[in-house]
Parts: structure tokens; sequence; C-alpha cells
């Protein structure tokens, strides 16, 4: 890994003199960079690892209006686990991950759908949004498309697990030196001028202690970063934006991202207050 992290460096150093990026002062930046690896033998769906990429980082962008820029590699590997994400180079004030590694599984252990309109949801029949009392009044935890048909039934959508581990590298990753600080009491509390100040995030545990992902058991079903399962596709919800906000320092939020259909984001007719729980398989 010490190998990795320097080569990574030296590239990231090599590419940063060489490339002038054109700076958007208003917004967050995601700069990707594909590194290639050997694709699954097997997929479902037309689409490809780039274009979906892209799409993953779309959504953030979306969210987090504060300039702020980010490289991000990604490529496909041999893995335990659908995905994963792996800390570069963190810095700054305030402190944020500013280079970040984003691995996929070829082993063909988890079965993928590329969806090749990755903007749109359109392969799901049902769109749920939840809410959630936790602290600061009801918010929005969980954005949920479900009930696939055609190519994406029966598989994990790789634009979730995308989107879930540009998630780790916004914030939520214990090689995050704000978010080590920030999960000390197993919970991120939001504070300051953020909305829902005053909601505490639980964190999910396991026998190694807190991890960097929400509490399945304690928040209402369908946060993108307390895990993704096969047949959905889950989008940043208000409680994923404000805990990476919270994490990383970012101020200028919009909490009602890229809808995928018409009138589906944000509105009245969109509120699913269910109480019921549910534990949700992460994908790490
Ligand atoms: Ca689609
Ligand atoms: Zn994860």
């Amino acid at each position: 890994m010490a190998t990795m992290k320097i080569a990574m460096r030296t590239y990231l150093l090599a590419f940063a003199l060489l490339t002038a990026w054109p700076q958007d002062a208003s917004a967050l930046t995601i700069v990707t960079h594909f590194i290639g690896g050997t694709p699954p033998a097997r997929w479902a769906g037309g689409g490809n690892l780039p274009d979906i990429f892209e799409a993953a980082a779309r959504r953030w962008v979306s969210v987090y209006l504060d300039s702020f820029t980010i490289h991000l590699y990604y490529g496909w590997a041999t893995l335990e686990e659908a995905g994963t994400h792996i800390l570069i180079d963190q810095g700054g004030e305030p402190n944020r991950e500013v280079a970040g590694l984003i691995l996929f599984d070829n082993s063909g252990a988890v079965s993928f759908f590329l969806d090749p309109t990755p903007d749109l949801g359109e392969e799901y029949q049902r769109y749920t949004e939840e809410y959630q009392e936790l602290g600061s009044g009801l918010l929005n935890v969980a954005r949920v498309y479900s009930a696939p048909n055609g190519s994406a039934a029966g598989h994990c959508d790789l634009l979730s697990v995308a989107i879930h581990e540009i998630g780790h590298a916004l914030g939520m990753c214990s090689a995050n030196l704000r978010f080590l600080e920030e999960k000390a009491a197993g919970a991120i509390w939001i504070r300051g001028e953020l909305p829902y100040a005053g909601t505490v995030v639980p964190l999910a545990s396991n026998h190694r202690g807190v991890t960097s992902h929400i509490d399945p058991t304690r928040v209402v079903y369908g946060s993108v970063m307390s895990g993704i399962c096969s047949d959905e596709r889950r989008l940043p919800s208000t409680l994923d934006i404000l805990a990476n906000a919270q994490i990383s320092g970012f101020r200028i939020l919009n909490l009602n991202p890229l809808p995928n259909r018409q009138g589906e984001s944000g509105s009245p007719e969109g509120l699913n207050r269910a109480n019921r729980l549910a534990t949700s398989r992460d994908a790490r």
C-alpha cells in the first residue's frame, strides 16, 4: 500500500505540473482519472465504467457548491467487496481528501448492472424518499429506486456503488483525519451553520469499532452511505449530504440534487414517512 501511495502521489504531482484545469470558482470539482484494469468477464447492461463513474461524480458535484477540487483515480481490480476506496492524500483548511483511489470488483462475485443511461433511473419502476427525525426535524434520509426491469433486474447497480465510494472520498473515511475527530462519539453531530443543525447521524459499528458507514439499524432503509443492495439504486440523501458536509467543511449545499424524473425530488408527493426500519447489507 505504501508503494502505491508514493506512486500515486508522484503521478499526481507530475500530472498537476503538466496540466492546468479550468477552475470553476463556485462548485465542487471532481477530476476523474480512469486507470483501467480488467473488467469483469460478464455484466448486465450496455454501459461502461467511465460513463458511470462520471455520472456518479456529477451526483455529488450537484450537491456541494463550495469551491474545491478533488482528484479521483478509479478502475477495475479483484476485491472481496463490490467496491473500495483508498485515501491517497488529504490536507488544507478545512482538511479534506484531495486525492483518492476507487476500485470496483472484477472477480465476478458481484454481478453488476452497467447502466447505458446512468443519469436516468428509467430501469427502475419505483422511486421512494424516506424521512426521519434525527434531532432537528424531519429530514430526507433515503432516495431509492427499486423494482428494476430488463437487464437491471437481479444485478447490483454499479452507479450506486460508485456514488457510495465517492461518498467515502468526500469525508466518510476512516483514514480521513476530520472524520476520525467527528466520529469519536459513534455519530456525526451536524452543527454550526449547516441546515438541520442538531441532527445526529448514527454510525455503524463492527468488531473493530465505529465504521465509516451510516448505521442501517437506526436510520430508515436506503441511505447511500449505509450500503448498497442488489436490485436497487441509491442516490445521496439529505442525511448523506449533511454527514460529509460536516466532516469536510462544505458549507454551500444543494439538498435537492439532480432529479432523475420531473418532479420526483423534493416534491411533497415524494414524502414517504415509513416507520419501518430495515437492515442493509453493505457492499463493503
Ligand atoms: Ca438508466
Ligand atoms: Zn462503504
